[in-house]
């Protein structure tokens, strides 16, 4: 589906936006323990994937104006034995990267473009926890620093973080393609749910039916999916999906497979049992500013418009339904917590610049909810939408029934 092409045009991009008399290191993701001498499942990082197209840990990827390396980690004999040796060709026919180093050759190959060049450009390090989703991050970037710092070069820093980002934010016809490919396993996974809707009685049910869709197309899960019945649906990253499930629960499902590491997100509220009253009332409301906000994208909306028009119309809703009754915007957090669209692609929240027009060629969610903790349940519907030259075009096409 993809060839080297894919990916050697993505460091060409990159390398015309290097500065003069530069050169560049991003690193792959290390493994990272699960227990005792188990790693958990290997997630590529998505930059480093953008450019090479290879899931090998620990491996570098060297640039300068002219030339590409590959950087490959040592290998124990276990790993050899267990897990197989590199197969050197395969790296290059993926990659399309005929330099493959060893760990020793690429210290020498840094010392001897660090003598040459002036500036060397690195991933941002600040910090090793992210305070805010309270978890550590991947170790690999923060050990090439140290392994940079101990080179002593000089040479003067510069950031790759915003290069890769205003490259990835627009998508190549190619990677629309994989985004769709990974939204119709997600939308046969919606399918089922929906075949089965009436049969189930815990969320986990509706998991095992969602693996099932996945992984038989050699898929699987882009983020932890939500699964979230009865009075979970108001908590919107709840991913326990083990609870009971009742007659007339909503149960939002947000789910997003993945295909050639492109994500998708798409977010369902079904219904068990018919809808009626309150509930249907606000499923119809989220429904309408869905369908309002995708009627505004196009090219030269600013990001941070769509997000306060989006507000507006639910700050408006919630007056109307009397679940406000001031004017006070402050406590629209309390029924609607989050953003309405992020950009999507290799990461699910992918990399881009919020402080700007949309563009042509960014892939976004569009995802009103509302959560409202007294009544004990809460709807969001999710699509992912192109922008396109004159307006967008949807990526999803799942109905928006309630899956009756
Ligand atoms: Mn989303």
């Amino acid at each position: 589906m993809l060839n080297q092409t894919f990916f050697s045009n993505h460091r060409l991009k990159l390398r015309n936006l290097l500065p003069t008399e530069s050169f560049m290191v991003i690193t792959a993701n290390a493994l990272l323990q699960k227990k005792s001498d188990e790693a958990y499942p290997f997630s590529q990082d998505s930059n480093f994937w953008y450019l090479t197209g290879l899931d090998i840990p620990e491996a570098w990827l060297i640039m300068d104006k002219h030339d590409t390396w590959l950087v490959l980690a040592a290998r124990s004999n276990c790993q050899d034995l267990f897990e197989g040796q590199y197969n050197f060709d395969q790296i290059s026919q993926i990659s399309g990267i005929n330099h493959i180093l060893n760990y020793q050759q690429g210290l020498e190959l840094l010392k001897d473009l660090g003598h040459k060049f002036k500036k060397i450009g690195l991933m941002e390090v600040n910090r090793s926890y992210d305070q805010q989703s309270g978890f550590w991050l991947n170790p690999a970037n923060f050990n090439l620093q140290k392994i940079i710092a101990s080179l002593q070069l000089s040479v003067n820093k510069f950031q790759l973080d915003n290069l890769l980002a205003s490259l990835r934010q627009i998508k190549s016809q190619k990677e629309v393609t994989m985004i769709e490919k990974a939204i119709n396993i997600t939308e046969e996974a919606f399918l089922k749910i929906n075949q089965n809707l009436q049969d189930y009685k815990n969320e986990n049910q509706l998991q095992a039916d969602i693996n099932d869709v996945f992984y038989r197309q050699a898929s699987h899960h882009a983020f932890n999916p939500i699964i979230a019945g009865g009075s979970r649906s108001i908590l919107p990253h709840y991913t326990t999906n083990n609870k009971i499930i009742k007659q007339n629960d909503l149960v939002i499902v947000d789910i997003g497979a993945e295909y050639y590491h492109y994500a998708a997100d798409l977010s369902r509220t079904f219904s068990i049992g018919s809808i009626k009253g309150f509930k249907k009332n606000i499923y119809q409301t989220v429904l309408e500013i869905h369908d309002q906000a995708i009627d505004m994208l196009k090219p030269g909306l600013s990001y941070v418009d769509l997000e306060q028009k989006v507000f507006d119309l639910i700050f408006q809703a919630l007056i109307r339904l009397k679940i406000l009754t001031n004017n006070d915007k402050s406590l629209v957090k309390n029924y609607y917590p989050h953003s309405v669209s992020h950009f999507l692609g290799l990461d699910v929240h992918d990399v881009g610049d919020y402080n700007q027009t949309l563009k042509p060629g960014m892939v976004i969610t569009i995802e009103p909810g509302l959560y409202l903790e007294k009544n004990g349940f809460g709807v969001r519907i999710e699509d992912d939408v192109l922008i396109t030259a004159n307006a967008c075009r949807l990526l999803s096409h799942y109905p928006y029934n309630l899956g009756q």
